[in-house]
């Protein structure tokens, strides 16, 4: 028999029953909430959303930026026992009603910004027969949407709430409650539900949060993920929250002075970032851009997304007196089950699991490889979701029994931690010989004019694997090919070095900051 647990007690409720209430738990630009108004926040959306007609079970779309509403509509939601959706604000129409349409939401969130984009989506999502009832829009203008569509503001939603007189009781979830649904495209391209329970987010709370991070009362969080990432969601919202800590919220897209900014203002603790934000930031210090003494408050910062180069975690703790945990984590397993451990940081690796978290390596025949040998590694652990949301054919690939395929490729070092290799499906075999793409991306990186580069593979006139580079030039330089491939002649054994080099503006990355090789494979071989 399941237990009876609600995450949104677990995250708020419980600090007003230990009298905590007056500790400060969200920092955003609109206002500060402490725990005890978060939870009467929480309420007033509850009951808005009870009045809107949300029923237990039932997902909520929100297509919405970090700010108050978007962190009371998800802990709302799930007080009710629906389940929340956060999504992708990178979305357009199009893209947002395949995403509406296969959640079956009949309610949509959206801030302001996304007005355009998720009137677009309703349409779509109404023209192919989908139910979308309702939509409620943040600010004070809903005329946008105009009479088709025709959307609520969020007071509106809140006064509707208020007319019902009270807030509704707490839904009495289970652990096996669904709670939080978190779309991933994976490098297949094609979004699908991780489904997580109430339970999930209490699992990494107690395993990551409290034995890796170690965050406590204190802290004061800052993710460059935002919360419709399960990165950013775990980071911004469930670790601080399971404690007692605060989080800064910000809306706008965070760039090198953005960050620093708030890292000095809010005096920040714990911060998250991404390789992709990490390089950027010792860019923006070493240029004097921002000053490095920004971060002087720092007590520990984290990454994951991609495997973090050596180079940066060297030059985070050298530059801003960071110690960055790598760490390796999956939408489906909602947070971090691989990482580096505080004082114990091995850099160019993930570390080693996680407490509560098994892994293997496994080997093309399916069986665990020996150390020093590469495989795809498998995860368990309590908090792998309950499976894909009307997937059955790729819940019958992905989730073997307890362990999850999570596509990765690695090997375990003779010291007992993990070095990823890149996706299972990216690693080469040119001339019989595997050559791995991270090897000749980190010889390439290395050239001055190279910004950011990506080696995939793409068959030659015989059907061959044969490696290409695609390179994002460094500001005022262009791609040379040939001095390219001469530069990985010099450093690389001559069979790892691209046959072709082709130039590109930007690498495209999935919304969880992965790279989508299989759109470059595509260019690659036009
Ligand atoms: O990509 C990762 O490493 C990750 C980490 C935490 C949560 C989600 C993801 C995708």
């Amino acid at each position: 028999m399941s237990e009876s647990f609600n995450a949104t007690d677990y995250l708020v409720g419980r600090r007003l029953a230990a009298g905590e209430g007056d500790r400060v738990a969200v920092r955003a630009p609109s206002r500060t909430l402490t725990y005890a108004e978060l939870d009467a926040e929480v309420g007033r959306v509850a009951a808005g959303l009870a009045a809107l007609g949300v029923q237990p079970e039932q997902r909520v779309v929100m297509c919405m930026v970090d700010e108050v509403e978007l962190f009371t509509g998800i802990l709302a939601t799930m007080r009710l026992g629906a389940v929340a959706v956060p999504v992708s604000t990178m979305l357009r129409g199009p893209e947002l009603s395949v995403l509406v349409a296969d959640s079956r939401s009949r309610l949509v969130l959206c801030s302001a910004t996304f007005a355009d984009v998720t009137r677009a989506a309703v349409l779509a999502t109404r023209q192919r027969g989908g139910d979308v009832g309702e939509v409620v829009v943040t600010g004070d203008d809903p005329s946008g949407f105009g009479p088709e569509v025709g959307a609520r503001t969020w007071a509106e939603m809140l006064a509707a709430g208020e007319a019902l007189g009270g807030i509704p009781p707490a839904y009495d979830t289970w652990d096996e409650s669904q709670a939080l649904w978190l779309y991933t495209s994976g490098t297949t391209g094609k979004p699908k539900a991780a489904m997580h329970r109430h339970a999930d987010i209490r699992t990494v709370c107690e395993t990551y949060g409290q034995q890796v991070l170690g965050i406590r009362a204190g802290d004061l969080c800052l993710s460059v993920a935002k919360l419709f990432f399960a990165y950013g969601i775990g980071n911004s919202m469930f670790f601080p929250l399971s404690v007692g800590a605060a989080v800064v919220l910000e809306p706008s897209r965070p760039t090198p002075a953005l960050l620093a900014e708030l890292a000095a203002r809010h005096r920040v603790t714990m911060f998250f970032g991404t390789p992709s934000s990490y390089g950027p930031l010792l860019a923006a210090a070493e240029s004097g851009q921002i000053d490095a003494a920004a971060f002087a408050t720092v007590r520990q910062g984290a990454s994951a997304g991609e495997a973090l180069p050596a180079r940066m975690v060297n030059g985070m703790r050298s530059v801003f007196g960071v110690e960055v945990l790598d760490g390796i984590g999956s939408t489906e397993a909602l947070h971090i089950y691989l990482s580096n451990r505080p004082g114990e940081v091995v850099p160019g690796t993930s570390g080693v699991p996680v407490p509560g978290y098994d892994v293997e390596i496994r080997g093309t025949d399916g069986r665990p490889v020996p150390d020093g040998e590469t495989g795809t590694l498998y995860v368990r652990g309590d908090s792998i979701c309950t499976g894909y949301w009307c997937r059955t054919a790729t819940n019958r690939l992905v989730f073997e029994g307890e362990w999850l395929r999570t596509g990765d490729t690695y090997i375990r070092n003779a010291d007992g931690t993990y070095t990823c290799l890149g996706r299972t499906d990216d690693v080469l075999k040119v001339g019989g010989i595997w050559v791995t793409p991270a090897e000749v991306e980190e010889r390439l990186v290395a050239h001055p004019s190279v910004a950011e580069v990506v080696v995939v593979a793409v068959s030659d006139d015989d059907g061959l694997d044969v490696p290409v580079a695609c390179v994002v030039p460094r500001e005022g330089h262009t791609v040379d090919p040939e001095a390219l491939v001469a530069w990985c002649r010099e450093g690389l054994a001559s069979f790892k070095r691209p046959r072709h080099v082709i130039a590109i503006d930007e690498v495209p990355r999935t919304a969880t900051g992965k790279v989508q090789r299989f759109r470059l494979r595509e260019l690659a071989s036009a």
